[in-house]
């Protein structure tokens, strides 16, 4: 695992382990805690345990060509987890699982031209905190977004900040950020996940902003706190990305040791909850 910045990695762990124990696997875990060295270092410490299967949550996009190699020449097969890897060489590894970063982008920006729609605005500025550089979450929901919200000629991202995926990272950057631009123009935060939207919300509540009306809030996730704030006005829209990996994992794993062919990609179902839903019928949340 790459780490535990969030509510939502440690349900996408817990998720993995649960079902695996269902299947009565020996599950040996380790926390890279979002170092790829590390995330390296413990992927040597599988291959040298001959294990049988390696599943691997990658931090970053690049950088895993050789070690994926290694586990390649010592016959263990290695399911891609989440985010996605971009590798040389193909068939480095057995399949990729995880969500639609891509989709989850297109989802909130569609959220943003459907709210303004009928709006008389001529000018529309959107504050975009981005999660970790170089990983596919961050660039996908980044391009997803970008493609819905250039319909509106009227919609634009006036600055786009880094927060890493990280509650006081994000809480720093905005608050440097309005700090030195004040926050009168933006209409609109489009947050890459939950927890950097928490540490942003604290800094709205100390500098008087109205959150989810003087700044539309989209965020992305759906922990079972931003549910609390989108049904208390303080967020618009939650898109939600889906943590529950375990139980696609473990079916591909009893597939592969049947024998059945694997697909490359395998994404898993997610929604959407916004203050134009019915905010009664959300599922409880687990994360
Ligand atoms: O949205 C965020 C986590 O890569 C999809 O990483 C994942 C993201 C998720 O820290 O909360």
């Amino acid at each position: 695992q790459s780490g535990t910045e969030s509510n939502w990695r440690k349900r996408h762990t817990e998720s993995i382990i649960e079902e695996m124990n269902k299947e009565g696997y020996e599950v040996l875990y380790r926390n890279g805690f979002m170092n790829q060295d590390r995330q390296i270092q413990d992927m040597r410490t599988f291959i040298a345990y001959k294990v049988d299967m390696i599943v691997f949550t990658p931090i970053v996009e690049d950088g895993w060509d050789a070690v994926l190699l290694e586990a390649k020449d010592a016959g263990i097969p290695v399911i891609v987890v989440d985010r996605h890897i971009r590798t040389a060489e193909e068939n480095l590894y057995l399949t990729h699982i995880g969500p639609s970063f891509k989709a989850e982008g297109n989802r909130a920006g569609l959220y943003i031209t459907n709210h303004f729609q009928n709006s008389s605005q001529t000018s529309i500025k959107i504050l975009e905190m981005r999660g970790l550089a170089k990983t596919s979450s961050a660039n996908f929901r980044s391009e997803g977004f970008t493609e819905v919200i250039s319909r509106d000629s009227r919609i634009a991202i006036v600055a786009s900040l880094e927060g890493d995926y990280i509650r006081s990272k994000a809480k720093d950057v905005f608050r440097n950020y309005i700090e030195e631009n004040g926050w009168i123009d933006i209409d609109v935060l489009y947050s890459h996940n939950d927890e950097m939207t928490l540490g942003i919300l604290e800094v709205m509540k100390e500098s008087g902003i109205v959150a989810g009306q003087d700044i539309i809030i989209v965020t992305i996730d759906g922990q079972a706190e931003m549910i609390e704030n989108l049904r208390a006005g303080k967020v618009n829209c939650v898109v939600e990305c889906n943590p529950n990996a375990g139980w696609y994992v473990r079916n591909t794993i009893k597939r592969y040791l049947k024998g059945n062919p694997i697909p490359n990609e395998i994404y898993m179902p997610e929604t959407v909850f916004s203050d134009k839903g019915n905010l009664e019928s959300i599922p409880p949340r687990e994360y």
